[in-house]
């Protein structure tokens, strides 16, 4: 099986262009209709649902952000009764209240289909069995993929996330092919696995999914080499759908998205205008076959670029490139943006192990940007001249790739924690 659904997922642009219109005039009645935030921004900006002719008037509508879930919260922007309702999920958020979103049995399915779209996207098929380390809960990831694997008619292994040498001996004792989980947790699972001395060749594992958090190409390859398989991209959010919002194909450069579900824009975060393909600026979403909660235009905070390049895979939908990270995850360093996963890239592309954590303080005024790193065992028996020379080869790479000076710290092997879900990789102490 190439594709799951071939009738979408290589659709001319035209079918894709009217079906897009019609779902969009479709859920703007229902967002005028059903949700009164919608509504009352509608009459404040003098716009009336007759106005949305094509998807092309999508510029006229308003704006969502995360602050309109949290000042509605539980339930104020569902557009259906609680009858209709057949389950609810949350994001705890890093700061704030968490946001409460709902699914109709309809946005279950849609939801499952893109999960089952980025599984057959990765080579999976029916007959194999997949193992989910995502957490089931509250967070999407768990119970996303699980529904895409059964949507799929493949065999679903429910592990959630924890225990890690648990995690190896089922992914030993019950064949997985495929694993899903964060890239983080992937890592330690890789690293587990040296420690207890199995070789991934000896598993059938053939494919990852891992998403919900930044990572690096130099993150895949380690991924690669330490668990034996292919790694693809997932991407989702909670307020949109969870996980399979988009997905990589076998081209890996860039995941597409579920247009006929989920249409993209980029604009320039400070502007809020538009910006052309290729562009890196803020990912913005419209709902446009959501029954619970069908968002308008919501600033999804995530910094990525969009393109229509033609894939050898066949699919014609849009994709965005891998994630920069999130506006509001970026560290400004004495004026300096600077995203996690550029430290993140500079550390594996000199050779270093991909466990690190930045610490952020502030100092006489002065921000003071740490970075930790693990060393390997080998590194950790080396001269300590060797070990000063490697901090100082780090350092000088951070200030050429960043722009900015940090200060970089060699640290024991298995000395900074590790993730079961999504990992912490900054801790800012600065009081701003
Ligand atoms: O993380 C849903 C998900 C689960 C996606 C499992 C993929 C796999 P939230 O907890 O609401 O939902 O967090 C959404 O996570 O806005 C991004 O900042 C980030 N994110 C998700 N996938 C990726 C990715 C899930 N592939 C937030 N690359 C999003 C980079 C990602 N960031």
């Amino acid at each position: 099986m190439k594709y799951f659904q071939p009738e979408i997922e290589t659709a001319s642009r035209e079918y894709l262009h009217a079906l897009q219109s019609a779902r969009l005039i479709k859920m703007v009645y229902n967002c005028y209709n059903n949700v009164p935030f919608y509504k009352k921004k509608f009459d404040e900006m003098g716009l009336l649902p007759q106005d949305i002719k094509s998807i092309d008037d999508i510029t006229k509508l308003p704006f969502t952000v995360k602050q309109d879930l949290r000042d509605n919260y539980p339930y104020g922007l569902f557009a259906v009764g609680r009858d209709k309702l057949k389950r609810i999920h949350a994001s705890s958020g890093t700061t704030g209240k968490q946001t409460v979103v709902g699914y109709t049995e309809g946005d279950i399915d849609r939801w499952s289909q893109g999960a089952a779209r980025a599984l057959v996207a990765a080579g999976g098929k029916k007959d194999d069995y997949v193992h989910i380390s995502y957490g089931y809960g509250l967070f999407t990831g768990g119970l996303g993929l699980h529904y895409g694997t059964e949507k799929l008619g493949a065999t679903a292994i429910p592990v959630s996330s924890g225990n890690t040498k648990r995690q190896v001996q089922i992914l030993q004792d019950f064949q997985s092919d495929i694993i899903c989980c964060t890239p983080s947790y992937a890592m330690f699972i890789g690293e587990t696995l040296k420690e207890m001395n199995i070789d991934p060749k000896t598993l059938p594992l053939r494919a990852g999914i891992f998403g919900a958090e930044a990572w690096s190409e130099n993150m895949r390859k380690e991924i690669e080499k330490v668990l034996d398989i292919k790694a693809y991209d997932i991407y989702g959010l909670s307020e949109i759908a969870g996980p399979g919002v988009a997905y990589e194909c076998e081209e890996q450069t860039g995941m597409h998205i579920c247009e006929d579900y989920f249409y993209p824009e980029i604009v320039d975060p400070d502007t809020l205008e538009p910006v052309p393909d290729g562009t890196y600026g803020e990912l913005v979403f419209t709902c446009i076959g959501k029954e619970a909660l069908p968002l308008i235009r919501y600033r999804t905070r995530d910094i990525t670029a969009l393109t229509r390049e033609k894939c050898s895979c066949g699919r014609t939908l849009v994709k965005m490139l891998k994630p920069r990270g999130r506006s509001d995850d970026m560290l400004i360093i004495r004026g300096v943006n600077v995203f996690p996963a550029q430290v993140e890239h500079v550390i594996l592309s000199l050779g270093m192990e991909p466990n690190y954590q930045i610490i952020v303080d502030r100092v006489n005024n002065l921000d003071i940007m740490k970075v930790c790193i693990e060393m390997s065992d080998e590194l950790f028996s080396d001269s300590v001249r060797h070990i000063e020379e490697t901090e100082a080869k780090i350092k000088g790479a951070m200030q050429t790739t960043l722009g900015v000076s940090a200060v970089v710290k060699l640290v024991e092997p298995h000395s900074l924690p590790r993730s079961e879900g999504k990992a912490v990789r900054v801790i800012d102490n600065r009081k701003i």
